[in-house]
């Protein structure tokens, strides 16, 4: 049967410039997947575009003083735009705003309509006489029922977390107005996503064992919450338009028709590509075509790839569902949170900008590589950069290159050695020795292969497999590593196989060697390709192939298994090469003070607790306040409160209640047994009606909170100074 594979990364909204972090979190994995599988001769359609929907593009639109459509337009090109310069290998880039996708969606909505599948509701909701229309979430602000915060928007509390229905609000004003608004009555359509808890039960089953570990577990928490019916229209005017009389005013619920942005985006790329009905190949059943589909994301979006999509697929009959959803953690940056309103980002128009030579960007994209936040968030820092382009990239990567271009042009005119005589049978060997072996260690005899060349060309076959299985199991951080390692295999082959020593005692020795370090070379650049794809297309050109391929776009047809051809000798004997060049220049330490520099600078407002210096005080005041260590013995959450917990801490002679505001930064369990340091001498207060006797010690910087904790072995109860 046929296999093909389908590959969608997030649409990210049109109403911002993408950074760092977005492309390490779906774009870039998504990316090096397709390009191997590519470069492996599979049948790939990868598909992504535009979220311009939503009250997040509203929102900026008033922002910009512009249209939400000219909002859209801006972004959804200079994103597109990026995406290419940084090689993301999109076959179809769509757009959500497009009269196709309005229709597609407006269509896929009638159906579950016309099926009984929407239920309608009228409920009660905030509305702006003065600016016309009912508020989204986002839209009101008001008094948190819960902890009575002043600042809380229309469906959560920033502060302690609580979830409400918007009526809950006390004080509520409109963001637009300012003014309280008005209640009324509105209608909307439900889809009925409980009839679908059974199927997506079995659907989460069935993966257990290939899905990842995040995944799973957040899938199944929402399950076993009890999926609810859930109000897939808004009263908003940007939007697609709900296709029903007496609906004016109301538009799709953003994640509803975004979703269909991955199918409508597929109708534009098949009716660009002159065979309109081509999109079904892809995305419904049949029994000839066997397709895998991988949808990459971050791990917000969890929810709504794992059920909320496949809820919809398996309501509309006849769809695929994603075979994998690897979701990406969050990437930091220099070891705080990427966050635009600080600053404290890297968009990646500026990076492309910043580093315009191709294999500067490559560079980036293989940093981002060997720190995708896979299992765990994970950490880009600009020295990293440095050292990975010069330690990594030019020092193994192209010093190789380099080594033995200028060895050949200067002892072979440039051209691939010519094997003498003895070594007529060489190549052919190489070949039968590749072809022959199939998974599992590689048997070159000794006889007529040097140890040298068993190493190099196991490392080759070896390593050519155990980088396939890792990028087919989506473990990007092996298959760049991996990659890398070949490279420094080859390294090892020029070292000890030293051709200089044989070049004038054992010429022919030496064309063979060269003849090998050449053929290395053109591996690597093959092995190298998804995740540098522009120094795997140099790298090429100088081993003498006219035409690279780096897993590019190719209309979604299969092209010839270049994967496979990884441990052959493909470069013919003669072939002219390239002239030596340095391939990377390295990244100096200016250029990193300069990329540092400009993170948090002209931050709009500095975090709360890093501020200014503040008065001193005597020694006399501090020793009023007593601190001392203790002992975490129990812990747990402060309930209808997502940022309290209630802990219990040995001090040695007694044992105190504390509650403390953690519960967004570390979970119950993590915290029995830890050692902490409380203010003992604090006067008892009451937090959501539970009683705190002391406070723990934590440092913050308004993002991120880690509680202080002592070094080493101390008993509950010390005295801090
Ligand atoms: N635009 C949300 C996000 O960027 C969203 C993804 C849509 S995928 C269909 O987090
Ligand atoms: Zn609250």
């Amino acid at each position: 049967m046929a296999q093909q594979y389908l590959i969608t990364a997030a649409l990210p909204y049109a109403n911002g410039y993408i950074h760092l972090g977005h492309i390490a979190g779906a774009y870039l994995p998504a990316d090096l997947y397709a390009r191997y599988l590519r470069l492996s001769g599979e049948q790939v359609l990868f598909v992504c575009g535009s979220d311009e929907h939503g009250v997040a593009i509203t929102i900026r639109a008033e922002q910009e003083g512009k249209t939400p459509q000219e909002i859209v337009d801006h972004y959804h090109a200079a994103n597109k735009e990026s995406f290419d310069q940084f090689g993301i290998s999109f076959d179809v880039y769509g757009r959500t705003s497009s009269p196709l996708h309005h229709r597609l969606a407006q269509e896929w909505f009638l159906d579950f309509y016309h099926r009984g599948l929407l239920e309608e509701r009228q409920q009660l909701q905030f509305y702006d006489e003065e600016a016309g229309m009912f508020l989204p979430d986002r839209y009101v602000e008001g008094t948190c029922p819960n902890c009575g915060y002043e600042r809380a928007r229309g469906d959560q509390c920033e502060q302690c977390g609580a979830y409400y229905d918007q009526l809950a609000l006390k004080n509520p004003r409109s963001l637009l107005s300012g003014k309280p608004p008005a209640v009324r009555p509105t209608t909307h359509w439900y889809f009925r996503l409980s009839q679908f808890q059974r199927a997506l039960e079995d659907y989460i089953a069935s993966h257990q064992r290939d899905w990842k570990e995040n995944v799973l577990q957040q899938a199944r928490a929402w399950l076993k919450q009890g999926l609810e019916d859930r109000a897939i229209t808004r009263d908003l005017r940007w939007g697609v338009p709900v296709p029903l009389p007496n609906a004016e005013g109301k538009v799709l619920y953003v994640w509803f028709e975004a979703l269909l942005g991955y199918i409508s985006a597929t109708h534009q790329w098949a009716r660009d590509s002159g065979d309109p009905e081509r999109w079904q190949q892809w995305w419904l059943h049949s029994s000839d075509r066997q397709t895998y589909y991988a949808a990459f994301i971050g791990k917000d979006n969890i929810v709504f790839h794992t059920l909320m999509f496949p809820a919809m697929l398996m309501a509309r009959g006849g769809y695929i569902l994603p075979s994998n959803v690897p979701a990406h953690e969050f990437l930091n940056l220099e070891g705080q949170k990427f966050s635009k309103s600080r600053n404290w980002s890297i968009d990646l128009r500026d990076a492309l900008t910043d580093f315009p030579h191709p294999h500067h960007r490559d560079a980036l994209r293989y940093t981002l590589a060997m720190n995708f936040p896979e299992t765990r968030d994970a950490d880009f820092s600009w020295s990293d950069f440095q050292a990975r382009t010069n330690n990594e990239l030019a020092a193994i990567v192209g010093n190789y290159a380099n080594r033995v271009l200028a060895f050949i042009a200067r002892h072979f005119e440039g051209k691939v050695p010519i094997l003498s005589e003895q070594d007529r049978e060489f190549p052919a060997r190489w070949h039968a020795a590749v072809a022959n072996h199939a998974g599992g260690g590689i048997a070159l005899d000794a006889e007529h292969f040097s140890a040298e060349e068993r190493a190099v060309i196991a490392a080759l076959a070896n390593g050519a497999e155990a980088i396939a299985a890792a990028y087919r199991s989506f473990r990007f951080r092996d298959a760049t590593s991996e990659t890398m390692n070949l490279a420094r295999a080859a390294n090892k082959f020029f070292n000890d196989a030293a051709p200089w020593k044989s070049l004038t005692e054992h010429p022919a020795q030496c064309a063979r060697t060269l003849y090998t370090c050449v053929q290395v070379l053109r591996s690597i650049a093959i092995a190298l390709a998804p995740v540098a794809p522009n120094l795997s297309r140099s790298i090429q050109q100088l081993c003498g192939i006219a035409q690279p391929t780096t897993g590019e776009s190719s209309g979604a047809s299969a092209g010839p298994n270049l994967w496979a051809t990884i441990p052959q000798p493909l470069v013919e004997q003669g072939t002219p090469l390239g002239q030596p060049q340095r391939l990377i220049e390295p990244i100096s330490d200016e250029c990193i003070v300069m990329q540092r520099a400009k993170l948090g600078a002209q931050a709009p407002e500095a975090p709360p607790e890093s501020a200014p210096e503040r008065e001193r005080i005597s020694i006399e005041d501090f020793a009023r306040v007593e601190l001392r260590t203790g002992r975490i013995v129990s812990a747990e959450r402060v309930p209808k409160s997502n940022k309290l917990i209630k802990l219990i801490v040995n001090l040695g002679s007694q044992e105190r209640q504390i509650v403390a505001g953690i519960g967004k930064h570390y979970s119950p369990d993590e915290l029995i047994g830890l050692d902490v340091v409380i203010v003992a001498n604090l006067a008892p207060a009451r937090l959501m009606g539970v009683e705190s006797n002391g406070m723990l010690l934590a440092a913050s910087n308004g993002e991120q909170l880690v509680i202080v904790s002592p070094r080493g072995e101390i008993p509950p109860g010390s005295v801090v100074r």
